[in-house]
């Protein structure tokens, strides 16, 4: 490969494909039969400097706000990654590409630790896989870090959207000072300015209304918190890369190990997954 490739396309023909920019391995397209799944903002800067707005950026070692210095969501969503292997065909007729990332000095200067992050992202007809290992190299240095995949998922009308595996759960709310409440609701809908850290959910949600009226399958393995987002109006307007009139064509729905640090011991590997899947039978 090409050392100035910066984007890489697993492509299943028949219209299915995924797009990830080497640039924070941000996943930047999923087209099943030809339909965008992903919400990218159509001001999304890709200049190799910010993360890129949308997509699936990948979230680590910190999610949300860090010390003076380091970059909200950490470092990982900013950072060259290196292509390892693929795109190829496996024997099912899967794609596959596998990513990795290890610390430099760039890395370094913000966290001082040595990792191997390994990502390996599978497309399949109408699924979307992501396995994540990462490993501590040290021999007696621990160290702990958040982690989570910052989906963006495109949306008709986020009003009509309905999200299910959240129900009886705890949530911190971002648009509450971070206040703890419990989630009452079978189904949880965004009409409003919604920033929420649901801890411990099930494994598995639903997303009604995603493109063109179908349902999205998100199951989770190892990601024992699932963030709610969107802007809304006013926040939009406050962000230069996300479009006044965008936020009603987005809903967030991040399975991430936020909550609480993961604690990784030296000479041992934390492993997490994600499957995106869209569902076209909608009796499903
Ligand atoms: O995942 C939700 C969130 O933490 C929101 O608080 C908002 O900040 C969003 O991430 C986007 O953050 P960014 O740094 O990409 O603007």
């Amino acid at each position: 490969m090409a050392a100035s490739t910066q984007v890489i396309v697993l492509d299943r023909s028949n219209n299915t494909t995924c797009t990830i920019n080497l640039h924070g391995a941000t996943v930047v397209s999923w087209r099943v039969n030809n339909q965008e799944q992903l919400f990218v903002s159509k001001l999304a800067v890709f200049d190799g400097k910010k993360a890129i707005r949308g997509g699936i950026p990948f979230v680590f070692p910190q999610f949300g706000a860090w010390s003076q210095f380091g970059p909200n969501h950490g470092f990982a969503r900013i950072v060259r990654w290196t292509l390892e292997r693929g795109p190829e065909r496996l024997p099912n007729g899967d794609i596959e590409a596998v990513l990795s990332l290890m610390d430099s000095d760039f890395t370094r200067s913000m966290w001082n630790y040595p990792f191997r992050i390994t990502y390996r992202i599978i497309l399949r007809e109408k699924e979307l896989h992501f396995h994540i290992g990462v490993y501590n190299p040290s021999k007696d240095l621990a160290f702990s870090f958040n982690l989570l995949l910052h989906t963006y998922l495109k949306v008709p009308d986020v009003r009509r959207c309905q999200i299910t595996g959240l129900h009886g759960c705890t949530f911190i709310d971002k648009t509450r000072d971070g206040a703890i409440y419990q989630e009452g609701r079978e189904v949880v809908t965004v009409n409003e300015w919604t920033d929420r850290i649901y801890q411990h959910t099930q494994q598995e949600h639903i997303i009604t209304n995603v493109v063109s009226g179908r349902k999205m399958r998100l199951q989770k393995y190892n990601f024992p918190d699932t963030v709610i987002w969107n802007p809304w109006m006013d926040k939009a307007r406050e962000t230069p890369d996300f479009g006044d009139d965008e936020y009603p064509n987005m809903l967030c729905v991040e399975a991430g190990h936020v909550s609480q640090p993961v604690l990784l011991l030296p000479g041992t590997a934390y492993e997490a997954s994600q499957i995106l899947q869209v569902i076209v039978n909608p009796k499903r």
